[in-house]
Order: structure tokens, then sequence, then C-alpha cells
């Protein structure tokens, strides 16, 4: 039978086979090589194969990840250099990556500059964990997805609040609700819905420019709103660095372009130049 890993506790994995959950054994494979998010073949409680994964990330431990919620609000302070680094990192792994505004209770003005600056870039999602928006990121929830953000955007809030509707909706009472600040390192899946399994993170809160593997003048790739006014730079190679007849340069000055995306353009592609020096 088929399953998919919820939980790795020590040597035990929670999976779920079915409309079951079980807890299995490894045995003859290697507990480490079996991550949260791995579809497994299972039986009698051993888990015996591991299937091809889509992707699998270290930190954290997570497989077959799909989509990615990138969580920011107007407190603590955004990180956009995060932001923008989570979603390349989105981009070369194959996931699918939403912004999402968590505490939009705190003023419509945060909500309208986010807007601005990354609503041609990806989807933004405007919530709030204290009414009823909250139910908007269900939605957004695709087979496996991952919360990631700094501290204190929301995150575990958001888990909470979704799985309060959920057990309101089918009148249950579930010990699930009563996690509180985050107190553990692993990865759990929570079934928010069918097929919809929610991982809450502590890992994504930092993102070390070396797991990008990227060399400094691929960055600007990444930067997809720049590949058009591109076509408009002197010559091929440009980095957008410079002044003179740079396409990318003439499009922030009108506005065509977000000045914090450029910004930050600059400030990666500088941090990985200085880091490949070593
Ligand atoms: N005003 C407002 N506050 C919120 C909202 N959602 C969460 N908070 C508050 O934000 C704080 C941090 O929430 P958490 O859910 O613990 O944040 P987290 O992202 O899980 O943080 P870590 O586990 O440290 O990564 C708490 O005090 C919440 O009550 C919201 O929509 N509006
Ligand atoms: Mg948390
Ligand atoms: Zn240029």
């Amino acid at each position: 039978m088929i399953g998919l890993v919820l939980k790795k506790n020590a040597d035990k994995f929670t999976v779920k086979i079915g409309e079951q959950k079980e807890i299995c054994l490894a045995r003859n494979l290697k507990n480490e090589g079996i991550f949260v998010g791995d579809r497994v073949e299972v039986e009698e409680k051993v888990i015996k194969k591991v299937l091809k994964r889509k992707n699998l990330l270290i930190r954290p431990p997570l497989a077959n990840l799909d989509k990615m919620i990138i969580v920011i609000a107007k407190v603590p302070k955004p990180d956009f250099l995060l932001v923008d680094k989570l979603l390349i990192f989105c981009e070369i792994n194959d996931i699918e990556p939403v912004l999402c505004l968590n505490k939009s209770d705190l003023g419509q003005e945060f909500v309208d500059y986010v807007q601005e600056n990354y609503q041609n870039v990806c989807k933004v999602v405007a919530i709030s964990t204290l009414d009823d928006s909250v139910k908007l990121i269900k939605k957004e929830i695709k087979n496996i997805t991952a919360l990631a953000g700094q501290s204190a955007v929301g995150k575990s809030s958001i888990i909470n609040a979704l799985l309060k509707n959920e057990i309101a909706k089918i009148g249950d009472f579930s010990k699930k609700v009563e996690r509180g600040k985050q107190t553990t390192r692993l990865v759990e899946l929570y079934e928010i819905g069918k097929d919809k399994y929610l991982a809450d993170t502590a890992g994504f809160s930092k993102l070390d420019e070396r797991l990008l593997n990227l060399e400094y003048d691929e960055v600007r790739k990444y930067y997809k709103e720049f590949i058009k006014p591109s076509y408009n730079c002197k010559y091929k190679s440009c980095l957008h660095l410079l002044d003179k007849d740079c396409g990318v340069i003439n499009a922030v000055k009108s506005g065509k372009i977000s000045k914090l995306r450029y910004e930050n353009y600059k400030i990666l592609q500088e941090n990985i130049k200085n880091m490949k020096r070593f």
C-alpha cells in the first residue's frame, strides 16, 4: 500500500494510508532516508520503499513540496530580501509560490504597498487570522504546501485558524488546536481538507544564499519582470547595475519596475558575488 509520511519522530513515522493514520517503522531502510512528505510503500506497518521524489529540502526537512506560502506582515518588519530569495528558491525547486500578507487588520496601507511591489511578481493574498479572510489561504493549499517566513508573522496562527475551521465543520474536538507557540523544530504535515497538507516550518525564516547555488550573473533571470525591459539594454550581458543604456534601470526610473525589487536584486547579486570569492 502507498502512504504519505505526515510526521517523523525518531524511528517512528506517522503514515497516512487511505483514510487511516498508522505508525510505521522503517526496518530495512535508513530512518534518515525517509522524510515528511515522502510517499512510501508500506507492508504491515513497515516502510518498504520510498517513491521517487519531486524535490527534497534539507532544512526544513521536507519532500515533495508543491507549493510555498510565503508569509509576511506589517509587524515584524518585513524582510523583502528573504521574500525574494524564497521566490527564487521556489522557482529552482519547482514549487509554486504565493505571497501571503497576514495581519491585514493592521491597516490597508501596508497591503497596498505589498500589492504595488509584488502584484506583477507572484500571487498576493491578504488575510488576517483574526477574521474569515484566513479561509482564502485554504484555497491556496495544494497537495503538500509549506508555510514559510520570518518568526512571528503568524504561520502557526494560520494553521490553528484553519484547523479550527475544519473542526467546527466536522463538529469534532481535536488536540491539534492546543499546540501553541512553536516549541519544536520538527516538521509535521497538517491535513487541512482532502489531499491538502500544510507544513508549519521554522527553517525558512532565513535562507542562506549558498542554498540557491547561483552565480551572481544568474540572479537577474530570476527577477522575471526585468526580462522584457532588459531587451532595451545596450549589452546582452548587462547586469543592470550601471545607469548607461540600461533598459531595466530606465524601467525602475519610470516606475515600471518596483524600486524595492530592484534594490533587493542589487543586494542579492552583490552578496552572491562576494560569497563566491571565498
Ligand atoms: N493583529 C494580528 N496579529 C496576528 C495575526 N496573526 C497572528 N498574529 C499574532 O502574531 C504573533 C505571532 O504569531 P505566530 O503564529 O506564533 O507566528 P509564527 O510565524 O508561527 O512564528 P514562529 O513560530 O516563531 O516562526 C502572535 O502574537 C499572534 O497572535 C493577525 O492576523 N493579526
Ligand atoms: Mg510558529
Ligand atoms: Zn541592463
